[in-house]
């Protein structure tokens, strides 16, 4: 298939990496970025997920930390702690990495966000530099941010949570803050709407597609859609690929597996699926799900380089060819 409208919903490091591979299939794509990790920090505004697609899809990305930029420094980073010290001020978020080229990004976007340009404009500013070969639409244009409360009472900002604690304390609750009260940025539900294929990559199916979802209208968007939505599992065997999906699918009694997964997206219309993709490891896995009415195929799911990657993206479409016939 040449010429397809993609539109995926899309997190940062594993997303930014199934859109590489995608990207190399030349399609129509829309990326709808994930604002739940958005912080304010130093009174700079920060969207790591915009940016980690922005960078990657850009080629400034550090591949070592799949975030942030490539020959980064961070001496700014340096002053700001040894003022703190001296101030005997340990309130600033000092165990965040906030690189002096990345705060280039952050130094403009709030200086735009303050003349009232909207988000989405914002990334389209940004994005004219980077070019990524994909438009880029954040999910909502109000500030939201995740946040999570802890088993011992606490509610912190997600990347805290993520980047402080490592996870380390469990997560009773995740929710994004300011959701009741955004709506889909422009062309967020058009890109839905007018779709010849919806994917959800291996982001996380919490932080990161989940807070997508929680934008209301997007999700009633994917249900309505007569795109074919196709998932894959960000789950191989019964742990997460990367990062710390099992810590917030715990936080939502969702079990830690390929099956669990597509479960907890379920099947549309009263879900979100029509197809999952699952790892070979899980195919029985796949198996099960296509015999309780979910279609499901086992291929290699493990984004090693760009090329694995687009073999994944192809066997999304050729899923979703499938299921339109
Ligand atoms: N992730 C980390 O693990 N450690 C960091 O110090 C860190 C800094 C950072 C700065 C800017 C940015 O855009 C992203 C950054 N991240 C960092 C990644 C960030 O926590 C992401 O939200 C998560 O990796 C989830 O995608």
């Amino acid at each position: 298939m040449q010429g397809v409208q993609v539109t995926v919903l899309a997190g940062g490091i594993g997303g930014a990496r199934f859109l590489l591979g995608l990207r190399s299939l030349g399609h129509d794509i829309t990326v709808i970025g994930n604002t739940g990790d958005d912080v304010t920090m130093w009174g700079l505004r920060i969207c790591p997920d915009l940016d980690t697609v922005m960078y990657t899809l850009g080629g400034g990305i550090s591949a070592e930390r799949g975030w942030g930029r490539e020959d980064e420094t961070f001496r700014l980073k340096g002053e700001l702690a040894a003022y703190r010290a001296a101030a005997d001020d340990d309130s600033a978020p000092s165990w965040f990495g906030l690189g002096d080229l990345d705060i280039a990004t952050h130094v403009l976007r709030t200086q735009w966000l303050r003349e009232g340009v909207t988000l989405s404009e914002v990334t389209r500013r940004l994005c004219a530099r980077w070019q990524p070969g994909v438009t880029l639409l954040p999910a909502c244009d109000e500030p939201v941010e995740t946040h999570v409360t802890l088993v011992d009472g606490r509610t912190v900002h997600f990347q805290e949570w993520w980047v402080r604690l490592h996870a380390g304390v469990a997560a009773k609750r995740i929710e994004l803050t300011g959701a009741s009260a955004a709506h889909p940025a422009p062309g967020v539900i058009e890109a839905i709407d007018s779709a010849d294929v919806v994917v959800l990559p291996p982001s996380n199916p919490v932080v990161s597609i989940g807070t997508i979802l929680s934008v209301p209208g997007i999700a009633d968007a994917l249900r309505r859609t007569t795109a074919p939505v196709v998932g894959l599992s960000p789950i191989i065997g019964d742990a997460p690929v990367r990062g710390m999906a099992d810590a917030c699918l715990a936080a939502i009694g969702v079990e830690t597996s390929a099956y669990a997964v597509a479960m907890h997206y379920g099947r549309r219309p009263s879900g979100l699926l029509d197809g999952w993709l699952v790892d070979q490891t899980d195919k029985e896995a796949a198996d099960r799900l296509t015999e309780e009415g979910l279609p499901a195929r086992a291929v290699p799911l493990l984004m090693s380089d760009v090329d694995a990657s687009a073999a994944m993206a192809q066997a999304a479409l050729d899923l979703a060819e499938e299921l339109r016939r």
